[in-house]
């Protein structure tokens, strides 16, 4: 049982992982609230980025002295390894800490072990605090991880789209600008500032030139950008497309390189094998209706934000071609996770079930 000081250090360790989102990868986000023995908060910290501090670390170094006897909530078990820093096993042994308490189990093999290393050294552990709520907040790294270890190395995959309320991205002559309202778009400049890279069908970059780079609200270009990612099976990005320019990393993925799927298009398993490798947990898969087809057909897609306006086009293309769906039966089920008004427009964000 925790105390209600090591719950509500919790919700504020959960709250410092958050600050991380968008620059860990490939490492988690994590946050850490240390307790001294009286329960006061003496010290946080969060982790910022590959190979910079732990949480845990940082927040044994706000602590000092007064960790000693004290107790350290940190969202997820603490690391036993020695990787790029670390371990945070022996620096929370060092520091005198008396008792630990943690969210999730660290699904990352190499690292994994924490809480048997600190009990041994007669640190009493608790684990699974908050546990549902620390999953949400870290919900692309730990799924990432745990198929990367089950053998399936690949990143969770954040399906972006606008849409009328009847469900169509272009009208019939093809004008799609400024479906979304400007709140919305800006709201999406939030989503791409938290992913490690911006997926894209060659077919988008040819009808709309996107930049796809990630701007803050006052419009310039963040200091750090995903890698935008073309998928073009027959190598047609044109060479002054805009994603082309020195803004950000981008990536044109070809049949040539990744091979190719039974219908000759980019084989998009190889697609997730290779963005794991160069560090990707957490991308975003912005356009268009074709690749988002394949991507829902392949069972690739884990988490579906849409932007909804309150439009009817009546007529035009739809959000969503096909996704290898015939009968009713075999419709992409999801449950909804949250719901909130973004401007005029609604922000739905889902997730497949069963999955
Ligand atoms: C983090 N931040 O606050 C904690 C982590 O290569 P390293 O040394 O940075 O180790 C990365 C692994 O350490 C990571 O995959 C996770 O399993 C574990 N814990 N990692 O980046 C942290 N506590
Ligand atoms: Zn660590």
């Amino acid at each position: 049982m925790v105390t209600p000081a090591e719950d509500a250090a919790m919700a504020h360790a959960i709250e410092l992982a958050s600050r991380g989102l968008g620059t860990t990868s490939p490492n988690p986000v994590v946050g850490c609230v240390i307790l001294d023995v009286n329960g006061e908060v003496v010290g946080e910290g969060f982790h910022a980025y590959a190979g910079g501090p732990h949480a845990e670390v940082r927040a044994l170094a706000e602590a000092g002295e007064r960790a000693r006897g004290g107790t350290a909530v940190v969202t997820m078990e603490p690391c036993d390894h020695v990787g790029r820093t670390g371990p945070c096993t022996q620096a929370l042994i060092r520091a005198g800490i008396a008792r630990v308490v943690f969210g999730v189990h660290d699904p990352n093999p190499v690292a994994a072990g924490g809480a048997e290393t600190l009990r041994s050294h007669g640190i009493d552990v608790e684990g699974g605090v908050r546990e549902a709520e620390v999953q949400a907040g870290n919900l692309a790294w730990l799924t990432a991880t745990r198929r990367a270890a089950a053998g399936d190395p690949r990143p969770f995959v954040i399906w972006k789209f606008a849409s009328t309320l009847d469900g169509r991205s272009a009208a019939l002559d093809g004008t799609s600008q400024w479906i979304s309202s400007p709140d919305a778009r800006l709201d999406v400049q939030d989503l791409r500032g938290s992913v490690d890279a911006i997926i894209v069908g060659v077919g988008t970059v040819l009808a709309d030139d996107p930049h796809l780079t990630y701007r803050t609200d006052a419009g310039a270009l963040a200091n750090r950008q995903p890698l935008r990612v073309i998928i073009d099976t027959h190598n047609r990005t044109p060479p002054d497309a805009r994603v082309r320019d020195g803004a950000a990393r981008t990536w044109v993925a070809t049949g040539a390189e990744l091979g190719f799927d039974r219908d000759g298009r980019v084989d998009l398993w190889a697609l997730g094998k290779a963005l794991y490798e160069r560090g990707c947990r957490r991308v975003l898969l912005e356009g268009g209706p074709t690749l988002a087809g394949a991507f829902l057909r392949e069972g690739l897609v884990d988490e579906v934000v849409g932007y909804v306006a309150p439009k009817l086009l009546g007529a035009g293309k739809p959000a969503l071609s096909t996704a290898g769906i015939v009968t009713i039966a075999e419709a992409i089920d999801l449950e909804i996770i949250d719901v909130r008004r973004v401007g005029p427009d609604l922000r739905i964000t889902a997730l497949p079930k069963g999955r």
